[in-house]
């Protein structure tokens, strides 16, 4: 009976588990957007004060819990050097959330040019990516339209996989839940498809 009643419970609070990639370069802002996000998913979560987030060296990882979705996300450093360790997480991943200072427009085509090389990767075809422009509360930024002009030519590179571009503000909390919830969307759909070529053995 205690066996059957446990497997009812675990049944009914069974939570599929995602893995998302929080990508982009150095200062684009994705460690405050995992603790903004950690903290409006999470009740009683007490997130570090956003100020006193410094530069990732290596990774951070946050969870956060969605419907019956249990989000894993693993936010790596965007340093030049670290760069080189983003495709070692590909296989693991069900999501990219690439994040984009807009603020910074002399960065635009270095970010493209990573942003390029990660969505390029065949490790992830068909993985769904949200693409963050963020920084949005600062006045003198970069408009959605002004970042989707700079990136049209990766268009075909995208394919047909689920891709959102976002305005954001991590710091703020603007458009970090639609962001989120955009995502769980498309995971959630996917686990529902076949199976990525990567997993045909
Ligand atoms: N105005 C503004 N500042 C932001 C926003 N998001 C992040 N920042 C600031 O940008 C700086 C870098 O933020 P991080 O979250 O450390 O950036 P990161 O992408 O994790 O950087 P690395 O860990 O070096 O890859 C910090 O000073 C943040 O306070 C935002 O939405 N608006
Ligand atoms: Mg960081």
């Amino acid at each position: 009976m205690y066996t059957l009643l446990s497997g009812l419970y675990k049944y009914m609070f069974r939570r599929d588990e995602y893995c998302i990639l929080i990508l982009g370069l150095d200062n684009a802002g994705k460690t405050t957007f995992l603790e903004q996000t950690k903290t409006r998913f999470n009740r009683n979560y007490k997130g570090m004060s956003l100020s006193k987030i410094t530069t990732t060296v290596g990774l951070n990882i946050g969870t956060i819990d969605v419907g019956k979705a249990r989000l894993m996300f693993w936010d790596l450093g965007g340093q030049e050097e670290l760069q080189s360790l983003w495709d070692k997480y590909y296989a693991e991943s069900h999501g990219v959330i690439y994040v984009i200072d807009s603020t910074d427009e002399e960065r635009l085509s270095e970010t493209k040019r990573a942003f390029e090389k990660m969505i390029t990767s065949e490790v992830l075809e068909g993985v769904p990516i949200l693409v963050l422009a963020n920084k949005q509360d600062v006045e003198t930024c970069l408009s959605i339209p002004d970042i989707k002009t700079a990136f049209s030519d990766c268009i075909n590179k995208i394919g047909k996989r689920d891709c959102l571009t976002q305005a954001c503000s991590a710091l703020t909390g603007k458009g970090v839940n639609e962001g989120i919830e955009w995502m769980v969307k498309c995971v959630v759909r996917n686990i529902h498809r076949p199976p990525r070529q990567k997993d045909i053995t």
